[in-house]
């Protein structure tokens, strides 16, 4: 695999890297995240408040699915932007603050911050599955209408992450509220919203917030997300940045994703259950 990638005039030292989700909200993580073979270090979605997430039991592996009710754990974008500069100048890769507020004004807050820490790249999350609010990657008007705000907000490259699409009209859609906007880079997919399982014994859902309901990632969703990458690089072209992210396990995994279209692959499951070792392992 291609060793290193510019995205966005960025250089990535590895096309493998973490993607915004587990083991990446404290800032041991964030360090470990520097040391390892990961070619930047993308940030927890973070929130304008400090949040502690759900209640366990949050994350549940049933194998080849991964679910979660994190809740958006994090310190809260305050704390970020304050050791983005450190973990530049420790490491020297690239930063990715990823931003999932709960309102425009929070994000437009956080993007802010983040563009004056220094992050290269800000990315913002319309597609976490576990909040109360709706998912405004699947509300197309308000995408529409919230995009270009992000977009002018800052002249950082800005990404945005989006939520798995099933049809051709959402694909349509995103990708012309993507262009509008002069949005720099998608990062495709993030979970799978509104996913559950039971335990036959008790009867009770696995995860404990949310009624029971989580976003499903892992192993399992690699048709889907292949299929996102695929049609996202048709519709936006083979030099717009997709950073493709779901169901990567090892560097074959990761090659399908570049050959659908995708200029770097994000992993996230398989970091969460094997830890940093996977992104050597991966880009191999
Ligand atoms: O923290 C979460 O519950 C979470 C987030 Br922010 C996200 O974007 N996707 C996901 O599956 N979980």
């Amino acid at each position: 695999m291609k060793p290193t990638v510019e995205i966005c005039g960025i250089t990535l030292s590895s096309c493998v890297i973490n993607g915004a989700g587990p083991q990446d909200e404290s800032l041991d993580n964030l360090r470990r995240l520097g040391e390892s073979a990961s070619g930047a270090i993308t940030v927890k979605s973070a929130t304008k408040e400090p949040r502690g997430g759900n209640p366990e039991p949050r994350w549940h592996d049933a194998e080849p699915a991964s679910l979660n009710a994190m809740g958006l754990p994090n310190l809260g974008y305050a704390e970020y932007a304050k050791v983005i500069p450190e973990l530049k100048e420790a490491y020297g890769k690239p930063v990715i603050g990823s931003v999932s507020g709960f309102s425009v004004e929070d994000n437009l807050a956080m993007i802010k911050a983040y563009d004056q820490a220094g992050a290269d790249i800000i990315e913002v999350n319309v597609a976490c599955p576990n909040t109360e609010t709706e998912v405004v990657g699947y509300d197309f008007e308000q995408f529409t209408k919230v995009l270009p705000a992000y977009r002018r907000s800052t002249a950082k490259p800005l990404a945005v992450k989006l939520p798995p699409y099933t049809t051709n009209g959402q694909f349509d859609k995103a990708v012309a509220a993507i262009k509008i906007a002069g949005i720099d880079m998608v990062v495709s997919i993030n979970t799978i919203g509104q996913t559950t399982e039971v335990d036959v014994e008790t009867g009770q859902t696995v995860l404990a917030a949310t009624n029971g309901f989580g976003g499903m990632s892992g192993e399992a969703v690699m048709p889907i997300a292949l299929g996102n990458v695929r049609h996202l690089a048709a519709r936006l072209g083979p030099d717009f940045p997709i950073i493709g992210i779901g169901g990567v396990t090892s560097g074959k995994d990761a090659f399908k994703h570049l050959l659908c279209g995708a200029h770097a692959v994000g992993v996230a499951t398989e970091y969460m259950k094997h830890g940093p070792e996977v992104f050597g392992r991966i880009s191999g």
